[in-house]
């Protein structure tokens, strides 16, 4: 059963960046998570229907930072060292940003906004433009044979329906194949108060507990897990089937026994997050608050999936923010949903701004070193994970 422990209120579709005829008749939806006893499992209480989300017009690109870029060449190139996979399937394919590293006479996927299944097909991967489903994955199996390597990063959180998923990837393993998914970690964002880690798109935030309860009773086997920084902390799980486990590393007892002590699998750890979240949203629109009284120019930095939560659960519109900066072409003179502040064409902070909110926190680091003529000239940067601050 699960039990409701957050409101994050009206939201709408996270990466449905809008245009000027398209403000008033935008889609929104209660936002609110629960704790399911028996899995323990972070979810939410109602889903939005997927086709609302993944469509011809989805816009988020992988490959728009050069740290995803390099995160998954860098899995790939181990990967096949260690296993050597002779056949491999991507599930949510975006725009190829893995894809890229393997081989295109022997590399699937499954992609179900329209415009990136094309892109990857015209790319040569054989692409299925479709959601993953068993009717899918037994299609799959009988055109090009059971899969080695069975990948998907940031995709396994988007689907509702976990045990067809699994019971999807079980069928189309080869002997001794591995499923390797990596997803934002529960445990970084209970530890960072990144609520906005949730929003349609993410149905479920994974803990290794819960993967593992939903896992075990789909004949799968959690193997290793991989603590990495990506997307403000992420977990990279590898699974077996249960039937071909020989070995599980120690990775995989010492996440579960810190996401034991964390509280990962107790409500009460989830309502106290709820009074957090309520007081980083009263910290943030104080200080936004503050600086725009002292007249300074505040704009945000990526329009993410997650500043929609930010946005629309904080009530932050063009009032506080006068504009936000991306570099995704798909995204540029439209409007963030909900909150309906414009987003401008520019690669680079320009002169007369005193301070960013970073929208894209999860690339700190990368935009901060790309924007050091604004970081010199004593621009601000503001965030609110773990703290509403300046950095
Ligand atoms: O799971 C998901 C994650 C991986 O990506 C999705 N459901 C959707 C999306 O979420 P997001 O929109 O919160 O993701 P990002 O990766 O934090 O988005 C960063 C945005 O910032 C992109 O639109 C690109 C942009 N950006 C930019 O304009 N300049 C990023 C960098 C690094 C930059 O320098």
């Amino acid at each position: 059963m699960k039990v409701q422990f957050l409101d994050l209120g009206k939201q709408p579709i996270a990466n449905r960046f809008i245009t000027d005829s398209e403000k008033d008749s935008e889609f929104f939806y209660n936002l609110t998570v629960g704790f399911d006893n028996s899995s323990k499992l972070i979810t939410h209480m109602d889903y939005v229907d997927p086709p609302m989300m993944f469509n011809e017009s989805y816009t988020y690109r992988g490959s728009m930072s050069n740290t995803m870029v390099q995160h998954f060449k860098q899995f790939s190139e181990n990967f096949k060292k260690s296993y050597n996979p002779k056949s491999v399937l991507e599930i949510g394919s975006n725009d190829g940003v893995f894809l890229k590293n393997w081989d295109v006479d022997t590399t699937y996927a499954v992609e179900p906004c329209g415009n990136f299944a094309k892109e990857t097909n015209e790319l040569g991967y054989v692409t299925y433009h479709d959601f993953w489903t068993r009717t899918l994955s037994e299609f799959i199996k009988n055109e090009h044979g059971s899969m080695d390597l069975i990948f998907a990063a940031n995709c396994i959180c988007h689907i509702p329906d976990l045990d067809n998923t699994f019971q999807a990837v079980e069928g189309l393993l080869s002997r001794n194949g591995m499923f390797v998914f990596e997803d934002p970690s529960l445990a970084q964002m209970i530890n960072t108060n990144s609520y906005d880690q949730i929003y349609d798109e993410h149905p479920h935030i994974f803990s290794v507990i819960a993967l593992q309860n939903i896992l075990s009773r789909n004949g799968l086997t959690i193997v290793k897990v991989d603590n990495t920084p990506v997307h403000g902390g992420s977990n990279r799980i590898y699974v077996q089937r249960t039937s071909d486990v020989v070995s599980i590393d120690a990775s995989v007892r010492s996440n579960i026994e810190f996401e034991h002590m964390l509280g990962l699998d107790n409500i009460e750890t989830f309502i106290a997050f709820a009074k957090k979240v309520e007081q980083s949203k009263k910290d943030l629109i104080t200080l936004l608050t503050r600086c725009k009284q002292l007249g300074k120019k505040i704009i945000s930095y990526g329009a993410t999936s997650k500043s929609t939560t930010v946005f629309n659960y904080c009530g932050i519109d063009s009032s506080l923010i006068d504009y936000v900066i991306d570099t995704t072409p798909e995204k540029q003179g439209k409007y963030t949903p909900g909150s309906h502040i414009p987003i401008i064409n520019t690669n680079k902070i320009n002169s007369d701004v005193d301070m960013a909110y970073l929208g894209a926190w999860n690339f700190a680091s990368e935009i901060m070193t790309k924007e050091s003529e604004y970081v010199n000239r004593g621009g601000k940067f503001i965030t609110h994970v773990p703290l509403v601050k300046f950095i």
